[in-house]
């Protein structure tokens, strides 16, 4: 299959509180992206700076930092064809108030810096933010999906 992509997908502290974990991968199951890594973490300020280091600076930095810190996150790889636009299509506008209907932002939240989930943005950050969380011997990269012909042609 051509355009095969990775992409970091992350469940926030806000997420896993509210019990919107199943919910949340399960969007992402339905769609036909295949679940390819998988760990529930604490993160640390050093992790949540390496993978939030572009805004740094910002107004919203800090309380960022302070919000990505203060529970436990689930982290996911997920596969798939465009998987990386598929999965920001998925997951709906930053903002909530104009993620469309149907998005998870959309469907499930309200305010910016609670946000529920966290998708890459490109094919670098996707590269970049797998390699951040995940040892490479934690991704399973030959594992066939029996349903992955009537998934994509
Ligand atoms: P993440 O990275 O969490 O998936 O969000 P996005 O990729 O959709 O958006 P982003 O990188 O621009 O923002 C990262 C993160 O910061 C929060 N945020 C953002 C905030 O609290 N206030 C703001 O004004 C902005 C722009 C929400 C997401």
């Amino acid at each position: 299959m051509a355009e095969l992509e990775r992409t970091f997908v992350a469940v926030k502290p806000d997420g896993v509180q509210r019990g919107l974990v199943g919910e949340v991968i399960s969007r992402f199951e339905t769609r036909g992206l295949k679940l390819v890594g998988l760990k529930m973490l604490k993160v640390t300020p050093a992790l949540a700076e390496k993978h939030y280091g572009e805004h740094k600076g910002k107004p919203f930095y800090e309380g960022l930092v302070n919000f990505i810190t203060s529970g436990p996150v689930v982290a996911m790889v997920w596969e798939g064809k465009n998987a990386i636009a598929l999965s920001r299509n998925v997951i709906g506008a930053t903002n909530p108030g104009s993620a469309a209907p149907g998005t998870i932002r959309g469907d499930l939240c309200v305010d910016i810096g609670r946000n529920v989930v966290h998708g890459s943005d490109g094919p670098e950050s996707a590269v970049r933010e797998v390699s951040i969380f995940f040892h490479d011997g934690e991704i399973l990269k030959e594992w066939g999906r029996n349903v992955d012909s009537w998934v994509c042609e």
